[in-house]
């Protein structure tokens, strides 16, 4: 120990050459699981506060039409990671695809631009990460409570405590003592949280009990002119466990996912158990008493399902404060770009559901918020004025999960690709809104028959309109109007008057499909007989 003080002055030198303030700049991705952007004051205030998301946004941009490509988690972290489309990655879902690790990842490209890469957290690609110097992932979905990692080694490690910390330590960890600080990084965060079954951690156990959340206006949707919305097995009343999606254990009726929970339980030490049960047996035995039946219960589960949703989001502000803190305390914000996302939106009770995989709003947007470099706010004339200071700045451009990849690369001052189909967000982080910006979003949900039953569909989403077509084992078309219809309740398809705005989505529609060259398109001409 004696040596310390000698060493530390030696550290502070040789910190000054490294992390080069100058060079490329570093990027933290932070991607979560089924976190939706109700459910992040930055975007939302009806429900909850995300102090520290809100600190990424405050220092940046919010981007208020941020989409998917295919809303689950596998294929919207292919998406991401190949800058395509799910007909171009080949990873089209999570039950029956491995990611062909050998295909070109903006990981790779950062990696031959001279970057360190590391990927620390939920992967649920099947096949190992590659394109990285350091990973550490969470087998399938992970666990929240003590869970396993597999590691570079592909020996599996069992670890102790709550999957969000752990997480964030390792992630803060590899920044401190895992990288070469003589070159630029790129870090991927990917919580296991949000995820179902939003097990939060013991100290948050106690938080949101006392406030009740209004129902969302559609909680009641009756899905008249939607068969396919109407075919879904995601409703918070029919579909939702008592047990396992709101831990009511001991409540008299056993369930299909009872024993999922019960592993999930098992995996607690005494402590965790009984702090877990000091929560949630009053509330098993009230509920009991209480019996609730028929929209009693479907509103019950809804309230419980807010609360421990939010709880889960808890850890995970707090943990992305830690690691802003770090980048604070290291001088790393000057020059790294920090990107707040998730793998897809999620229904927070609207149209009565929970999960995603639908091209309606919810589940098709996604939260990015990013906090600018501060070095590339003072080269681009960004800085805030004294009005406008500690406010997201908004984009309102249509932008998607295949635009990251391209994003990065640029920012890194690689190379992009031709065969990335994705656009660089870097004209829009500068401020400038091209006229050639695209005006029509593309989307390919294939998960099905599947979890959930949402029926296969693709579509075109423009800043007006949607246009969707389920197909497979059912063949309908939905037309929304956005503007008059935010919450896609009626179907205009085949309505009188909307001939002419159908036949420019369908036109537009096959456009996409052919410029991103999906396989699986319509044919016009049958559709017109
Ligand atoms: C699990 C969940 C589903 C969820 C999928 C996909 N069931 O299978 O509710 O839709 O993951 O989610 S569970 O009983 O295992 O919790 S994704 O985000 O990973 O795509
Ligand atoms: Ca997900």
């Amino acid at each position: 120990m004696a040596g310390t003080a000698v060493l530390g002055m030696a550290a502070v030198v040789s910190c000054q050459q490294k992390d080069s303030k100058n060079g490329p700049y570093n990027i933290v991705y932070i991607m979560t699981d089924d976190h939706t952007a109700q459910m992040m004051s930055c975007y939302d205030t009806r429900y909850m506060e995300t102090p520290n998301l809100d600190r990424i946004a405050a220092d940046g941009v919010r981007f208020t039409n941020s989409f998917v490509a295919n809303s689950l988690s596998g294929p919207s972290r292919a998406c991401m990671l190949t800058g395509k489309h799910s007909c171009a990655n080949r990873f089209y879902d999570n039950t029956t695809c491995v990611f062909d690790s050998t295909q070109q990842t903006f990981p790779k490209l950062l990696q031959q631009a001279g970057y360190q890469t590391a990927v620390i957290g939920k992967w649920h690609l099947e096949s190992m990460p590659t394109g990285f110097d350091y990973w550490e992932i969470v087998p399938g979905q992970g666990d929240y409570y003590n869970p396993d990692f597999i590691t570079m080694q592909n020996g599996t490690v069992h670890r102790h405590g709550y999957i969000t910390d752990i997480i964030t330590d390792d992630a803060i960890d590899w920044m401190e003592n895992g990288r070469d600080k003589e070159k630029p990084f790129c870090l991927l965060i990917h919580h296991k949280a949000i995820h179902r079954n939003w097990m939060a951690d013991t100290t948050y156990l106690s938080l949101y009990e006392d406030k009740t959340f209004p129902l969302p206006e559609t909680f009641y949707d009756d899905y008249a002119g939607r068969p396919a919305a109407a075919a879904q097995e995601m409703s918070i009343e029919k579909d939702m466990d008592l047990i396992y999606d709101l831990k009511m254990l001991a409540q008299g009726k056993d369930s299909r996912l009872k024993r999922t929970y019960e592993t999930m339980l098992s995996r607690m030490d005494k402590e965790q158990r009984a702090a877990w049960d000091r929560f949630y047996n009053p509330i098993i035995e009230d509920f009991i008493k209480k019996n609730p039946q028929g929209k009693e219960l479907a509103e019950w589960k809804f309230q419980r399902y807010m609360r421990d949703y939010m709880k889960t989001v808890k850890s995970l502000d707090e943990n992305v404060g830690r690691v802003l803190d770090y980048l604070e305390q290291e001088g790393l914000l000057e020059n790294t770009l920090v990107v707040y996302t998730s793998d897809q939106g999620f229904y927070m009770g609207e149209h009565g559901w929970f999960d995603k995989r639908f091209m309606y709003e919810e589940s098709m947007r996604t939260p990015l918020i990013m906090r600018l470099p501060d070095r590339f706010k003072r080269e681009n004339g960004l800085e805030a004025d004294g009005a406008n200071k500690g406010k997201p700045r908004d984009i309102p451009e249509l932008v998607q999960n295949i635009d990251y990849a391209p994003t990065f690369l640029e920012l890194a001052g690689a190379e992009i690709p031709d065969d990335i189909q994705g656009e660089s967000l870097v004209p829009l982080l500068k401020g400038e809104h091209p006229d050639t910006w695209r005006d029509a979003l593309y989307y390919h949900f294939y998960e099905y028959p599947a979890e959930h039953m949402v029926k296969r569909h693709y579509g075109i989403r423009t800043d007006r309109y949607k246009l969707i077509h389920f197909y497979n084992d059912i063949d309908e078309w939905e037309l929304f109007d956005l503007q008059s219809d935010p919450q896609e309740l009626h179907n205009l398809y085949g309505q009188e008057g909307y001939e002419t705005v159908t036949e420019g989505l369908k036109s537009r529609l096959l456009d996409l499909q052919e410029q991103y060259d999906d396989p699986v398109r319509f044919s016009p001409d049958r559709d017109k007989e």
